[in-house]
C-alpha cells in the first residue's frame, strides 16, 4: 500500500491539477468533485477480472449509500487523502458531506446487495450488478405535525458516480417500445479488482412530473419508468408500473449477459458455463421466461432454452411474509409483456405434467401467476438468508417445494462488509483493534477472535469504553448540528433502526417507553438514564406503520418536555433515516433493538453491524439472531420472547388473542390505555391513535402482547447490568471478537463455492 509524504504529496498534486487551483482556495465543493475524480482514475487503473464465467447479481435495489469515503478506504488512500487536506486547512469530513446518498433500494435486501458488491470484488470475483438507475431514490422523510411526510429524493446531481455508456437495448412492451442507456458505477474492492455496477434507465424520464410530495402520474411510462424506487403499489397503475420496471430491468440484463457472454465465446448452449444469475428475491423473476424467449429467438428448442436457463439461475428468498411473495395476475402481464405470456404458460404447463400439487402451479386456478415458483422449478438453487430462515422455507413455507427439490435447497446466512461497517464507520475502534492484533482482520474478519485475549484486560475494557463514550460524544454533536437534537451523553443509547414494519415491532418498543414513563412517574428511577433511539421509514401507503410513527413522536414530545421524566428517560426519532445517519449511529450503540415476532425477520443485517461495533443485542430469537446468540452465548445477549415454532402454532392454529393477554395483564392494559389517554390526545391526532389502539388490542397481528411482559422484564435487566461497566466492556468485546463470522466476504465465498462456482 502506499503511504507516507511522497504518497501525500502526489495526492495533493492529483487533486490541485483536477482543480485547476490550490486546494486551500477551493470550496468543498469543488474538492469533492476533484477527489471524486482522482478516486474514479485510480478505480479504473485497478484490474478487473475477465475469466470465462461471471456472476450477475440482478436486483431491483442497490442501497450502495455514499461513495467518496467508502471508495478511498477500498482503495487504501483515506488516511493519506485525509491528512492531505487537513494539511490544506479541509476536513475530510465536512466533504463526505457534500455528497448525496444514492438511496436505491428500501432496506435489507437493496443494502445486503450492495455489501455483497464489495465483497466480490473484494474476493476478486468476476460480476456484476444489474439494476435500475432510478432518478429519484427512495423518499426523504420529514416529520411535521408529529406525523411523517414524504418528499421527492434526488440524488445523481449531487453524486456523480454514474458514468452514462453507448450501451443500450430496444425493450418491448405490449403498447410500446423504448430504447435504454446503460449507466454504469464503478465498484472497488479492498485492496483488490474493480467491478462494475450496471444500472438502466432511459432518456424521456422526466422528473418535472413529479408534483405535491411524491405524487405523479403512473401511466406515462415512458416519463416515469425509472423515476422513482418501487412507485407506490396501493393502486393497480403503481402495480403495472412495477411490472414494467421489472421487465426492463430484467430484459436489458438478460441482452447485456447475452451479448457479454457471446462475446467470450460462448455458444449459447453452454451459457452456464460463461453466467450465473442471482436473482435477488422475485423482483428479477422475469429474467427466467425473457432468458428462455432470447435463446429461442437465437435458434434454440423450446427444451434446450428452458434447460440452459434452469442450469443458469439461482433464486434467493428474503422473506417468508406472504405479502412480499409477489403474485401478478396473468392479465396484466398480458397487457404489459404480452411476449411472455406463452413462455410463461409453457412453464406452468411442463409443472402441471409433472406435479399434480396445485401448491406448485406456477399459475394458479384464478390465473395469477406465482413469481417464486418459477424460480423455484425453474433455478438451480434456492437460499435462504439466515439459518432459521432457511429452515423454516424447507419445513413450512416452501414445504412442497423442498420435497421436490431438496437438493437445490441451501442456506446462506447474510453478512455485511466490514470495510463500511467497522473501517469507514468506526475508525477509532478499528485503530484500536489493529493496535491489539494488527491489521489481518482487515482481509481475513475471524482473526477477529483473537480479541478474546483481552476481556480480562482491565486497560484495554477501559479504552473500549472510552471509544464508546466518545463515539456517543459525536453523534450527539452531529445530530445536534444537522437535527437540533439534544442528546444525553450520559444515558444507555438503545438504538431500534430499520424499516417501520409491524413485524419488526417498534410499537413493542413504544410501549416499553410508556410503561418506563408511568415508573418513572411513579417515583421508581432508573439507576442510568436512558435514551431510547429510532429511526425508520414507512412505506407511504402502510397506514398501521405510519400511526407508529405518529406514536413515537407524540411520546418524544411529552417525555422530553416533562422535567420530571426527560432527566431518566428520553425518546429520540431522527429524521429521514438511511446509510449515512446508521452510519453514525451504530458505532454510538449500547443495546441493540432486534426485537420481531420469532420466524418473521429473515435475517436481519443490521443485528450484525452493531454486534460488530461493540453493541450488546436485546433480541428475540429471529433471523440471523439465532446464529449471533451461539456465538457470544447466554452471557452476551439479552434474548428473549416466545420462539419460532410457538409463534408457528399460534399462526396455525389460530389461537392468538390479543384480548388474552390484554385483560390478564394489568400493565399492558395500562400502558395501551395510555396511547389514547389525554395527555397523548392532546399532542397527537384521535384517528391514528385509536386506529393504532384499536389494531392492537383487536388484531396484533405480530403478537406483540406475547412478548412484551417478557421483553420489559429482560430490558430491564440489560439496564441493571449496564450500570456494572466492566462486566458490559466485557459484553461488548465478546460480540466483537465473534462478528467475524458475519462479514460478508465470507457469505460471498460460500455463494461462490455452492452455487457460483467462478473458478478463478
Ligand atoms: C414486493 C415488494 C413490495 C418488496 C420490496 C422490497 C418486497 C420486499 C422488499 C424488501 C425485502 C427486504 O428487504 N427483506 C430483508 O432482506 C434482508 C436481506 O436478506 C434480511 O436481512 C431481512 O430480514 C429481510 O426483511
Amino acid at each position: 500500500m502506499r503511504s507516507g509524504r511522497n504518497f501525500i504529496m502526489k495526492l495533493e498534486m492529483l487533486v490541485s491539477e483536477k482543480l485547476g487551483k490550490a486546494i486551500s482556495e477551493s470550496s468543498n465543493q469543488e474538492i469533492y468533485q476533484a477527489l471524486m475524480a482522482v478516486v474514479q482514475d485510480m478505480a479504473e487503473q485497478k484490474e478487473s477480472n475477465e475469466g470465462k464465467k461471471k456472476v450477475y447479481y440482478v436486483s431491483a435495489e442497490f442501497l450502495i449509500g455514499k461513495l467518496l469515503s467508502n471508495n478511498m478506504i477500498n482503495l487504501g488512500i483515506y488516511e493519506d487523502v485525509r491528512k492531505m487536506l487537513a494539511a490544506n486547512g479541509k476536513d475530510i469530513c465536512e466533504i463526505e458531506e457534500i455528497e448525496a446518498e444514492p438511496s436505491l433500494g428500501n432496506g435489507g435486501l437493496g443494502r445486503l446487495a450492495a455489501c455483497f458488491l464489495d465483497s466480490i470484488a473484494t474476493l476478486g470475483y468476476n460480476g456484476a450488478g444489474i439494476g435500475l438507475n432510478y432518478h429519484l431514490g427512495l423518499f426523504q422523510q420529514k416529520f411535521a405535525d408529529h406525523m411523517q411526510k414524504e418528499t421527492k429524493n434526488p440524488w445523481m446531481d449531487r453524486s456523480g458516480w454514474l458514468k452514462r455508456t453507448d450501451v443500450g437495448f430496444p425493450v418491448s412492451f405490449g403498447n410500446l417500445t423504448l430504447q435504454s442507456v446503460m449507466y454504469e458505477i464503478l465498484v472497488t474492492g479492498y485492496g483488490n479488482r474493480t467491478n462494475k455496477l450496471q444500472l438502466f434507465d432511459i432518456d424521456s424520464v422526466d422528473e418535472s412530473i413529479v408534483q405535491d410530495g411524491i405524487s405523479f402520474d403512473k401511466k406515462e411510462i415512458a416519463k416515469n419508468l425509472t423515476l422513482f424506487l418501487y412507485p407506490d403499489d396501493s393502486d393497480e397503475d403503481g402495480r403495472k408500473l412495477r411490472i414494467y420496471q421489472q421487465y426492463f430491468m430484467v430484459s436489458n440484463g438478460a441482452q447485456l449477459i447475452l451479448k457479454e457472454c457471446e462475446a467470450r465465446g460462448c455458444n449459447l448452449y453452454d451459457l452456464p458455463d460463461y453466467a450465473v444469475i442471482q436473482i435477488n428475491d422475485t423482483h428479477p423473476t422475469m429474467i427466467i421466461p425473457e432468458l428462455i424467449r432470447l435463446l429461442i429467438a437465437r435458434g434454440l428448442s423450446v427444451d434446450d432454452a428452458i434447460d440452459v436457463v434452469s442450469r443458469t439461475c439461482a433464486y434467493t428468498n428474503h422473506t417468508i411474509l406472504a405479502e412480499a411473495l409477489e403474485k401478478w395476475p396473468l392479465h396484466y402481464l398480458q397487457e404489459i409483456v404480452p411476449q411472455l405470456v406463452p413462455i410463461i404458460e409453457i412453464l406452468d404447463d411442463k409443472v402441471r405434467r409433472k406435479y399434480a400439487d396445485e401448491s406448485v402451479a406456477v399459475i394458479d386456478r384464478n390465473d395469477v401467476v406465482h413469481m417464486a415458483h418459477i424460480d423455484i422449478h425453474y433455478g438451480f438453487s434456492v437460499n435462504g438468508v439466515a439459518a432459521l430462515h432457511t429452515e423454516i422455507l424447507k419445513e413450512t413455507e416452501l414445504h412442497n417445494f423442498y420435497q421436490l427439490y431438496p437438493e437445490k435447497f441451501n442456506n446462506k446466512t447474510n453478512g455485511i462488509t466490514f470495510r463500511r461497517w467497522l473501517l469507514h464507520c468506526n475508525p477509532m475502534l478499528a485503530d484500536q483493534i489493529t493496535e491489539w492484533i494488527g491489521d489481518g482482520y482487515k482481509k481475513d474478519a475471524t482473526e477477529l477472535k483473537k480479541l478474546e485475549k483481552f476481556v480480562e484486560d482491565e486497560q484495554s475494557l477501559q479504552n473500549l469504553l472510552q471509544i464508546k463514550k466518545e463515539n456517543k460524544h459525536q453523534l450527539a454533536e452531529y445530530l445536534r448540528r444537522t437535527q437540533g437534537i439534544e442528546l444525553n451523553e450520559d444515558s444507555v443509547f438503545d438504538i431500534q433502526i430499520k424499516r417501520l414494519h409491524e413485524y419488526k415491532r417498534q410499537q413493542m418498543n413504544a410501549l416499553y417507553v410508556i410503561y418506563k414513563y408511568l415508573e418513572i412517574k411513579s417515583g421508581k428511577l432508573p439507576k442510568t438514564p436512558i435514551t431510547v433511539i429510532f429511526g425508520a421509514k414507512a412505506a407511504p401507503a402502510y397506514v398501521i406503520a405510519k400511526d407508529i410513527i405518529h406514536l413515537i413522536l407524540c411520546l418524544q414530545e411529552l417525555i422530553n418536555h416533562d422535567p420530571e421524566v426527560s432527566p431518566y428517560l428520553n425518546v429520540v426519532m431522527v429524521e429521514n433515516y438511511n446509510v449515512t445517519l446508521a452510519e453514525k449511529l451504530i458505532p454510538a450503540c449500547d443495546i441493540s433493538e432486534q426485537i420481531s415476532l420469532a420466524s418473521k425477520e429473515a435475517s436481519g443485517t443490521g443485528n450484525m453491524k452493531f454486534m460488530l461495533n461493540g453493541a450488546v443485542t436485546l433480541g428475540t430469537e429471529d433471523g440471523a439472531n439465532v446464529e449471533i446468540h451461539q456465538f457470544v452465548g447466554d452471557d452476551n445477549i439479552y434474548i428473549f420472547g416466545a420462539k419460532s415454532d410457538e409463534v408457528i402454532a399460534h399462526y396455525e392454529k389460530s389461537d392468538y388473542r390479543p384480548s388474552d393477554y390484554y385483560t390478564k395483564n394489568p400493565m399492558i392494559q395500562k400502558a395501551v390505555e395510555f396511547i389514547t389517554g389525554p395527555q397523548m390526545m392532546e399532542i397527537g391526532k384521535k384517528e391514528n391513535l385509536e386506529r393504532l389502539s384499536s389494531e392492537l388490542k383487536n388484531k396484533d397481528w405480530f403478537m406483540t402482547f406475547l412478548d412484551l411482559e417478557d421483553y420489559i422484564r429482560t430490558k430491564e435487566r440489560a439496564l441493571e447490568d449496564y450500570t456494572d461497566r466492566k462486566t458490559w466492556a466485557k459484553k461488548m468485546l465478546v460480540n466483537i471478537s465473534n462478528a467475524g463470522f458475519f462479514s460478508s466476504d465470507r457469505t460471498i465465498r460460500e455463494y461462490n463455492q455452492d452455487i457460483w462456482k467462478l473458478g478463478d
